[in-house]
């Protein structure tokens, strides 16, 4: 079965757990689930690198780039980048590794920052529509003028920008007007982010399900939220988040 026929299943931000990750995908066999992680893989938590190889070898798997993954690349290129990565939660064992590896570095580097669904949800890291940014000018086509533009930079020496970008702040929660604009813009019903802990138990779904933050803090290390949230709050499948949902707007 092609990934387009199978349920999609959201893995929020990471950050270098991978044994709770493992635990959270038990129940969703990778030939089952058309898993998509929302990037932010790396960071905080000691297996970033392996997060990043499990994922890309997982089957019937997409992987979003998230602002995390571009410091590292940054810091991959540019040595005077390594101590800025170092203090948002870098582990420079996992840059000695990547370094080492350059096929893994050639996937980060083509990792698309948008993914559109046949049933109209976009799928992004952040929860923002910054990514307008890139296509100035651009009316129709814009999911794939956005991936075109971020490859270009991901290769032209373009982080700096693309750190920017990819570090901007969840809007849409607070921002519906924002939000419908985005949605209306990239032909979508409903978006996906994760990027910045929602701290609930299940994923956050805002304005009536148009806007769902999938990252629930998964990562022990994580800076901002270290007790542990429940594995749900971070991975499951896209349609159980919508279906019964509480309506946590304005939160
Ligand atoms: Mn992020």
């Amino acid at each position: 079965m092609a990934a387009d026929d199978l349920p999609a299943l959201i893995v929020g931000d990471v950050h270098g757990d991978i044994e709770r990750l493992f635990a959270a995908l038990k129940p969703y066999p990778a030939d089952r689930w058309r898993t998509i992680f929302l990037g932010d893989l790396i960071d905080y938590g000691l297996f970033g690198v392996g997060a990043l190889r499990f994922a890309r070898d997982r089957p019937n798997t997409d992987v979003l780039l998230g602002n995390h993954e571009v410091a590292m690349l940054w810091a991959l290129r540019d040595r005077t980048r390594i101590g800025f990565w170092i203090s948002i939660g870098g582990q420079q064992h996992d840059l000695d590794e990547l370094r080492k590896d350059e096929p893994l570095q050639q996937w980060m580097r083509t990792r698309p920052a948008l993914l559109r669904l046949t049933d109209r949800t976009l799928v992004q890291h952040c929860g923002n529509d910054a990514y307008l940014n890139l296509v100035p000018g651009v009316d129709s086509g814009i999911v794939d003028a956005v991936n075109r533009n971020i490859q270009d930079l991901l290769v032209n020496e373009g982080e700096r920008e693309l750190w920017d970008l990819l570090s901007s702040p969840n809007v849409f929660e607070t921002q519906p007007l924002r939000l419908e604009r985005w949605l209306e813009l990239t032909h979508s019903r409903r978006v996906v982010f994760g990027h910045k802990p929602h701290r609930g138990a299940k994923p956050a779904t805002y304005h009536d399900g148009k806007a769902i933050n999938f990252d629930g803090g998964l990562s022990r290390s994580h800076r901002l939220h270290q007790r542990g949230a429940p594995l749900a709050a971070s991975v499951g499948p896209l349609d159980q988040a919508t279906a019964g949902r509480q309506s946590l707007q304005g939160r």
